[in-house]
């Protein structure tokens, strides 16, 4: 098949299925036509099957707002024709869903019918989408598409509540590549973390309010009192230095440390004994198991579609949310006995291979070739 993939080009969890996916696709001879206004974070190398178009956006002085929507959709007609694509796959429905709807209107008045799959992957729906500004056009434009999916049953559901869908919603989970997420030994970047054998603790995230990283801070105030502990914490956003602040006031600046932006994310899980998840809404939860296939026991929240990743007392601990005190005594359980920290271990990894990419590559497959016999 030959394969149009809309995402976002940034560390944010849309853009990492949709990069894992598109490589993954290509590895199994597909060919996959990026389309998005800059190369994504994790296609940094070359392949025979994968090709990238940008999508530039001219600017004038006129706009206050250069019109990205219109360049994209501009962009998706062309390459469509072009490449003669057999599939737009375009992942977080704002603003790509309607762009691809655009293309595929005006690919019409050419003889052309596109079908276009929408992955909806959680803000797009459960924060922005159902904000009045967008509503009625994330609405119509998934009810547009040839085929939709989320990421979890939860997003399905809160789709449906949220949103008036005439069209079957296929649930496919995140999924995991173990050749690049595994166990890796790196005792020496552990060593220097961790000087005493402390315990690692991680977060990564695109600190935003939703990711709740103040009872991150909270959480390992309690757990480093019991448990001689360090935090790293992993990504950057609006949040970060409101929690550097608190991590002053709190006094435990010298145990934690802001590694920003990382592009090995599973080198420095690689080392970490726990990954601390307490988000107030997270449809899949991407990160955790990321951190899982790691070997990562994962402290979440019990929110969205977290429930269907974690499985409680076996490859972590569920709270409800703000429930710091909670989730800081899970965390003890798990780290405070090298033999219980190495069994949630193992589980985790175990859990994780539940979500392999090589058990959910085919559902797209099949999902894509039903699409386009459908169309
Ligand atoms: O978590 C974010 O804020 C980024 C966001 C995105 O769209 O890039 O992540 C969402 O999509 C991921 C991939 O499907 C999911 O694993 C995350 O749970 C989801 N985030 C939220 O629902 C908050």
């Amino acid at each position: 098949m030959k394969i149009g993939i809309v995402c976002y080009p940034t560390f944010g969890g849309s853009g990492v299925v949709a990069t894992e996916l598109g490589k993954a696709l290509a590895d199994e001879g597909h060919q996959v036509h990026f389309i998005t206004y800059s190369q994504p974070a994790r296609l940094d190398f070359f392949s025979a099957n994968l090709f990238y178009h940008e999508v530039s956006v001219r600017d004038y002085p006129l706009f206050d707002y250069a019109p990205y929507e219109s360049a994209l959709a501009s962009k998706l007609v062309d390459v469509v024709r072009f490449e003669k694509l057999d599939l737009l796959h375009v992942h977080y429905a704002i603003p790509h869903a309607s762009a691809a709807f655009m293309a595929k209107q005006i690919l019409a008045s050419y003889g052309i019918d596109i079908p276009v799959v929408t992955t909806l992957h959680g803000t797009d729906i459960t924060l922005v989408g159902k904000d009045p500004t967008y509503k009625p056009v994330v609405t119509f434009s998934i009810n547009q598409s040839d085929g939709i999916t989320t990421v979890s049953q939860d997003l399905k559901e809160d789709t449906l509540k949220h949103f008036d869908i005439k069209k079957e919603i296929k649930v496919i989970p995140n999924f995991i590549d173990f050749n690049r997420f595994s166990l890796k030994p790196k005792d020496h970047f552990k060593k220097a973390i961790a000087p005493n054998n402390e315990r690692i603790l991680i977060h990564t995230s695109n600190f935003r309010k939703v990711k709740r990283t103040f009872d991150v801070i909270k959480m390992f105030h309690k757990i480093q009192q019991t448990i001689p502990s360090k935090l790293l914490m992993v990504g950057d956003g609006p949040e970060r230095a409101y929690n550097e602040q608190l991590c002053r006031d709190l006094d435990i600046t010298d145990n934690v440390r802001f590694l920003g932006k990382q592009d090995a994310v599973e080198e420095i899980l690689a080392v970490s004994d726990l990954f601390l998840m307490p988000s107030e809404s997270e449809s899949f939860g991407l990160a955790a198991l990321e951190a899982m296939a790691c070997g990562v026991p994962i402290i979440t929240t019990n929110a969205g579609g977290l429930p269907e990743l974690n499985v409680n007392g076996f490859c972590g601990y569920m709270s409800n949310v703000g429930d710091v005190e909670d989730m800081a005594a899970n965390a003890i359980k798990i780290l405070e006995d090298d033999a219980v920290l190495q069994g949630f271990k193992e589980n985790a990894y175990k859990r994780a291979h539940d979500f392999d990419l090589k058990k959910i590559l085919p559902i797209y497959i099949n999902y894509y070739t039903d699409v386009i016999q459908k169309t």
